[in-house]
């Protein structure tokens, strides 16, 4: 199971979790990222930490691990990976790109970019990769490199970073002993752990130091060639943390070159379009619903964005709505929906979202958001409003799919100044009189020539009114503002949670629990311009609307 992402993302937490990583007992697991979208994917994938790979990094930059990215250019790659993500980075920092003195620079502008921690190799700059003819590269002298180590940890002013002493006595071709050393006068040093490296496809040097070096410190390994050994060898030897250094970007080679060369042969994007992840994947990746949602916070006039509610059948239309929800019913040659779509465009709403939910495979108009209700048939209109609780990011207007309108009410609405508003028509008795379903309303005052100038607030919508509390019919229509859209998105979540209202719970009933919360629905009066289709004659009469 994948735990939860920490809360605290700054440097300090951050190097605060890679150390508790390293110092607890169980084995733990980083994963190779060479760049923000790599160390997002990483952990999404559940890991509790990167691995940021000086192969990787350069193989993604097109360059040579051989430190021909300059480590400012790695500082780069490192900020954005830090950026995308709350678990933390051990950066691969090679040889600390000098000598003491550039380790100590590392150390201070890592910190900054909120690294977690560091490893560095005990090699000369330039260094090669350690799989590159590993016997030929020569090793540090023993106390220079100790002095690296040393100013690292003297320099680093958050007190979890950690520092992680790269042993490449094996690498080198030197034997146990060597390794022993080193790592010995590494760990006076200051090192926080030891990573002691392999080239060989069998884990022998690696337990034998383990076996030898009995947890002066905790133990860093990077098994890359003993692909095949179980992990549980590594477990029941100790060690404290897994790297698995080079698999994002080695995967995502065999992804590109399989892509290409389809793509170059077929001279067509035909084969490769389900093979490849969706451009909706890619903006999820990258957060843009959170932009959007910034957006409507923070520009000004921002946008209303309109939630139409599509999830019905209408069975009251019989067999014109077996195969289509009532939103897609054709009026004047268009589904209702279009109608609708149209005219919050003309009143200037962009930003449209659609719940559906019964045969949602048929509403497929185009730049509309869909949200799905997927259970259409024992759930209520709540419950679908609640599947639409990401795009309730004020302010909000919320209608019916199949309410028709004129565009003078969206912009009244659009007008209002409150968390809460709704249009209530006064002509009511019409509506009455022909004994169709209607949400009635009493409110704080009755319709009259002044009332409709002063601040009335709802008090209750329902079928059931006894006619001497019954002020107008709501029209369908709910504006939310930021802040109303907040107490909404709450009230809903309860919603999807409770049987109860998931099953009926409709908008009126909704209406009624904000006010029951203390809420203050702004009303508005009209009378007409509208027009609820829920029979085949209201259908024929919405001709003048289409
Ligand atoms: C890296 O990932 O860049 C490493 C590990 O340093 S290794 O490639 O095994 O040397
Ligand atoms: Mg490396």
């Amino acid at each position: 199971m994948q735990p939860p992402l920490p809360h605290d993302t700054s440097a300090h937490a951050k190097a605060a979790q890679l150390r508790r990583l390293v110092q607890s007992p169980e084995l733990s697991f980083l994963m190779e990222a060479h760049n923000g979208l790599s160390a997002k994917i990483v952990e999404e994938a559940g890991f509790a930490g990167v691995w940021a790979s000086g192969l990787s990094i350069s193989a993604a930059l097109g360059v040579r691990d051989a430190n021909e990215a300059s480590w400012t250019q790695v500082l780069e790659a490192l900020e954005f990976m830090s950026d995308a993500t709350r678990i933390p980075i051990l950066v691969d920092g090679d040889t600390g790109y000098g000598n003491f003195n550039t380790m100590r620079r590392l150390v201070r502008k890592l910190e900054q970019r909120g690294i977690a921690g560091v490893c560095i190799e005990d090699k000369i700059f330039p260094k090669t990769n350690s799989f590159i003819r590993g016997t030929t590269q020569p090793l540090a002298d023993i106390d220079e490199f100790a002095g690296r180590i040393k100013a690292g940890k003297d320099a680093q002013t958050i007190d979890a970073f950690v520092i992680v002493a790269r042993v490449e006595a094996f690498i080198a071709g030197w034997g146990l002993a060597e390794a022993l050393k080193r790592a010995e006068a590494y760990r006076q040093a200051g090192a926080d752990a030891i990573l002691i490296h392999t080239a060989k496809s069998f884990p022998d040097e690696l337990l034998a130091f383990q076996r030898e070096w009995g947890g002066r410190l905790p133990v860093v390994i990077v098994p890359t060639k003993c692909y095949a050994t179980p992990t549980q060898v590594f477990r029941e030897a100790g060690f404290s943390v897994v790297i698995w250094a080079n698999h994002t970007m080695r995967s995502s080679i065999s992804a590109m070159q399989q892509t290409a060369r389809r793509i170059f042969r077929d001279q067509s994007l035909m084969a490769i379009e389900d093979r490849v992840a969706p451009l909706a994947e890619v903006f999820r990746l990258q957060g843009a619903e959170e932009l959007a949602e910034a957006e409507r916070r923070y520009l000004p006039g921002s946008p209303v964005r309109a939630v139409i509610l599509g999830a019905a059948r209408g069975p009251e239309f019989g067999e014109v709505t077996r195969d289509r929800p009532k939103c897609m019913v054709p009026l004047a040659g268009e589904p209702i929906l279009s109608h609708i779509v149209r005219t919050y465009r003309a009143a200037g709403i962009r930003d449209l979202a659609v719940v559906r939910g019964y045969r949602r495979e048929v509403i497929d108009l185009d730049g509309l958001e869909y949200f799905d209700n997927e259970e259409p048939e024992t759930t209520h209109e709540a419950y679908s409003l609640s599947r639409a609780i990401p795009a309730l990011e004020g302010p909000v207007l919320i209608s019916y799919g199949d309410v028709l309108f004129r565009k003078y009410v969206v912009q009244q609405l659009m007008d209002v100044d409150a968390d809460f508003a709704v249009m209530i028509d006064a002509n009511w008795r019409e509506s009455r009189n022909r004994d169709r379903y209607a949400d009635f309303a009493s409110c704080s005052l009755p319709f009259s020539r002044t009332t409709s100038f002063s601040e009335v607030e709802l008090a209750e919508v329902s079928n059931e009114l006894s006619p001497d509390r019954i002020h107008g019919e709501w029209m369908g229509f709910l504006k939310a503002s930021s802040r109303g859209c907040t107490v909404l998105r709450t009230l809903l979540a309860e919603v999807a949670e409770d049987p109860e209202k998931k099953a009926h719970l409709d908008m009126g009933g909704l209406m009624n629990a904000l006010i029951a919360r203390g809420e203050r629905i702004r009303v508005i009066y009209t009378t007409g311009n509208w027009l609820d289709v829920d029979s085949v004659d209201d259908l024929l009469a919405s001709g003048e609307f289409a």
